[in-house]
């Protein structure tokens, strides 16, 4: 059979480089998917993509997004998507994703090789860390950070076959610090609407220092290396969405945003000399929490925090590497309190080693915790992650089909759970979330904003 070896980025193109942001898997049973990147409430824009148009056309070439969530595409098919991609006579088309939109990207992929002869690159944490099955739907991947590898795809006259499975150059935090800010044409219909996306989400860092078991970072997929933008960098941005846009609530959204002492000095120093009081949202971790750290937070305008617990069980919590004891929670969970920031709590069900009593301490564990929200989620072994290769040990893979996989779907059951208990389990757990709901609206808003007056005093 006749094999394409190479292919000759020739001919008068619209545009050079056409980036995809996928998706999500349909959730059976809900009728209105959150499409994706919806989180509570709001959507987050495609990062990974915004950053590889920016880096590419810095270099003077002609980048388009097709951000998929879009209200434009909802009622297009794959190959409606595709002609409408084709139409833009791109020279190469990326497309993005993780695990939970893998079906959207497979199926565009399909149909964009059955239609045309441009090249189609995967990218993004699925296809990094399953190459081959990405090759069935695409001609590239490229594991890892993407800049500079599309930048040289772009660049180059042809792309060589060969090498089908390329790997990223992951980019040094100076290199990040390139990166052009985002402009607002990149960002959908709801980015700039405070009434749709009440914290604009950002992000600042790349990775985190942990290594806990079910998360792509445990495995180091990238390099195992943080890479945080410079204070400069982040002063500067949020300066600029100020003063063009009036945006002073962000929603940070870096697997953990505070992360030394020295680092929030600085942020905090070089916000107040440009006078930008902001209103921040990020994630934070236990073993940190600590009151100069905390009124760093408070000066740097943070009030809300969502901190990963997982676990209310010491054994499930050392089964997944994470860190932290369940009384290092309680410490930090109450301090945050203590110094006024809404918390919310987020928990996992059916981790390794799970048994229900283990589940049930989470549970009570969660209610007992003066956090305001509380979230389940069930334990999900991604691939390339740890949880992944440890699998047979502790329980199964229920949905061997990645394209149903989602963020609400039971996909692995711990040895000696059924599914029913899980589903059981979880509905209690719902209750505690509903819980705190109620409570945090009847009480949570004002005594939490007590809180914080008295701490400064
Ligand atoms: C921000 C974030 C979110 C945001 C939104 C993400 C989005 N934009 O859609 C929110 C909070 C909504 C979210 C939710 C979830 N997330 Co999340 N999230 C992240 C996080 C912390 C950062 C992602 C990011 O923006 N990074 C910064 C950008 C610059 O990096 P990047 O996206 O990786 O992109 C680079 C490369 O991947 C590559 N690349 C990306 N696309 C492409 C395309 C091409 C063509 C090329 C060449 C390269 C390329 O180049 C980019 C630049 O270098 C990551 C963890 C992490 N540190 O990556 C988890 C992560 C992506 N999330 C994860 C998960 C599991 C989820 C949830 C399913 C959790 C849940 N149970 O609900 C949900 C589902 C979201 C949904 N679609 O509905 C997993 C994904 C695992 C997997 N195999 O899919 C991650 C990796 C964390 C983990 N647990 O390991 N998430
Ligand atoms: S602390 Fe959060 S982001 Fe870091 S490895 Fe653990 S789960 Fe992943």
């Amino acid at each position: 059979m006749f094999q394409i070896k190479k292919f000759v980025l020739g001919g008068v193109s619209l545009v050079d480089l056409i980036l995809v942001r996928t998706v999500n898997n349909p959730i059976p049973g809900v009728k209105k998917n959150s499409d994706s990147g919806s989180y509570a409430g709001c959507r987050i824009p495609p990062f990974g993509i915004l950053n590889i148009a920016n880096f590419v056309r810095m270099k003077g070439y002609s980048v388009k997004l097709v951000d998929l969530s879009k209200k434009c595409y909802a009622s297009l098919t794959s190959d409606g998507i595709a002609d409408h991609i084709l139409s833009h006579n791109p020279r190469i088309i990326g497309i993005s994703y993780m695990t939970c939109q893998s079906m959207s990207a497979m199926s565009l992929g399909d149909a964009l090789m059955r239609k045309s002869n441009v090249p189609v690159v995967h990218g993004g944490v699925h296809s990094s860390v399953l190459p081959e099955e990405a090759l069935k739907h695409g001609h590239v991947v490229v594991q890892g950070d993407g800049e500079q590898c599309m930048l040289e795809m772009v660049a180059s006259k042809e792309i060589d076959l060969n090498n089908k499975i390329v790997q990223g150059k992951t980019l040094s935090s100076e290199e990040m610090d390139t990166i052009p800010f985002p402009k607002k044409e990149d960002y959908d219909e709801t980015a700039f609407d405070p009434s749709l996306t009440p914290h604009f989400p950002i992000i600042t860092s790349r990775g985190c220092p942990y290594r806990c078991v079910f998360c792509k970072d445990g495995y180091g997929l990238r390099s195992s290396k943080v890479r945080y933008h410079s204070v400069d960098y982040i002063v500067e941005y949020f300066d600029y969405l100020y003063r063009t846009y009036g945006i002073r609530d962000f929603g940070i959204m870096d697997d953990i945003f505070v992360s030394s002492v020295a680092r929030m000095e600085e942020m905090v120093v070089k916000l107040e000399k440009r006078n930008l009081k902001l209103k921040l949202q990020c994630n934070v971790h236990a073993n940190i929490i600590k009151p100069d750290l905390l009124k760093l937070m408070q000066r740097i305008g943070i009030q809300w925090t969502f901190i990963g617990i997982e676990s209310g069980n010491d054994k499930i919590l050392k089964n997944i590497n994470k860190g932290i004891t369940v009384k290092k929670v309680k410490e930090a969970v109450h301090l945050l309190k203590k110094y006024g920031f809404y918390v919310s709590g987020l928990y996992m069900i059916g981790n390794i080693g799970e048994t229900p009593p283990t589940i049930n301490d989470t549970i009570r564990f969660a209610f007992s915790l003066p956090t305001d929200r509380a979230w389940f989620s069930f334990a999900a072994p991604y691939p390339g992650t740890p949880f992944y290769d440890m699998v047979g040990q502790y329980g199964e893979i229920i949905e061997p089909d990645f394209s149903k996989w989602n963020q609400a779907s039971l996909v692995y059951l711990p040895k000696g759970i059924s599914k029913r208990e899980m589903y059981q389990l979880m509905r209690k757990a719902q209750m505690v979330r509903f819980y705190k709901k109620v409570r945090y609206s009847l009480l949570g808003c004002w005594t939490t904003a007590l809180a914080r007056i008295a701490s400064k005093k």
